[in-house]
């Protein structure tokens, strides 16, 4: 390889080793998120994973609305803009409508686990072969860091100012871990983008998941414990301290579950979830 040494007018020649080249699929442009904010990394992954699999001319993807409603500005696949929640309810009615697509949905945690809780739960009971994406920052970062289903326990939000109460406000819902149950999820996890080795295995989690659509397994979702600075009211750095710390203790890491590769992991496929039979069919 040749190679222009900084300085020098002649080119060097030396043998290089690619550390890291940017996926095509993720845009040239410059980041709405603020500095340190956990959504751009979940962006990358998506997108390597996306490339390494030859997913993006096939992809439909499924926006949200909070921080990452322009994720349609940064990944170069077909983007749909789902009203808030409904991520998983559009996702379905592509699904139907364009059988040979790959589905992706990304949302985040207010949007995911509040407004959309029936979606997505529905969603994954009826096993739909889909691949969700779960950014869980613990608070509505968009909207000026209000108090989410997932924010920890004693945690200073500007709708908790005094810390989240159990008492008064209930306590943080483990929602990966619920959708786990239900037969129609194929594969659940929970990755975090808190330090360099954490990410790399988010990625072969995310990577895990689509690999399931593609073997027309059923729903698979793969939740990444992610940071706001801004809303958590810390550095960049306090923040990934608290991910790795409180939030992780409270959200543990892994695979939840993971139900097998193949067709035979979905439900329409019988094994899973039998349908009842009905006599007059
Ligand atoms: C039905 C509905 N309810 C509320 C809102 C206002 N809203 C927009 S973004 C947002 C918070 C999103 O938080 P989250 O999904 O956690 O994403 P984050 O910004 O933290 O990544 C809210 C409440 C809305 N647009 N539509
Ligand atoms: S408010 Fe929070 S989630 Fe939104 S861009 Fe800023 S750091 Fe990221
Ligand atoms: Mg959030």
């Amino acid at each position: 390889m040749t190679l222009h040494t900084p300085g020098s007018a002649t080119p060097a020649t030396a043998a290089a080793r690619l550390i890291y080249h940017k996926p095509d699929v993720l845009l040239d442009r410059s980041t709405h998120y603020c500095p340190g904010c956990g959504h751009g990394i979940v962006h990358r992954l998506l997108a390597e994973v996306l490339t390494e699999l030859d997913l993006p001319a096939h992809t439909i993807a499924v926006a949200p609305v909070g921080c990452a409603v322009f994720a349609y500005d940064y990944l170069n696949v077909d983007f749909v803009e789902a009203p808030h929640g409904r991520a998983p309810a559009v996702a379905t009615g592509i699904r139907r409508v364009r059988p040979e697509a790959f589905v992706l949905t990304y949302q985040g945690d207010g949007d995911l686990a509040a407004i959309g809780t029936a979606e997505i739960v529905h969603a994954a009971a009826r096993g739909e072969r889909i691949t969700a994406i779960f950014v869980n920052n613990g608070i509505y970062g968009m909207t000026g860091g209000q108090m989410a289903p997932t924010t920890l326990l004693g945690q200073r939000t500007t709708s908790s100012p005094n810390g989240r109460d159990a008492a008064l406000m209930g306590y943080p819902i483990r929602i990966t871990e619920m959708l786990a149950q239900l037969p129609g999820v194929a594969y659940a996890a929970r990755g975090t983008v808190a330090d360099v080795p954490a990410i790399g295995r988010l990625k072969a989690m995310i990577k895990r998941a689509c690999q399931i659509q593609l073997n027309s397994g059923g729903f698979a979702i793969v939740e990444a414990l992610s940071n706001c600075p801004v809303g958590w009211g810390m550095t960049p750095l306090q923040s990934l301290e608290h991910l790795k710390g409180p939030v992780v203790d409270a959200y543990p890491l892994g695979v939840i579950v993971d139900r097998g590769l193949g067709a035979d992991t979905h439900p329409a496929a019988g094994t899973a979830c039998p349908a009842p039979s009905h006599p007059e069919a």
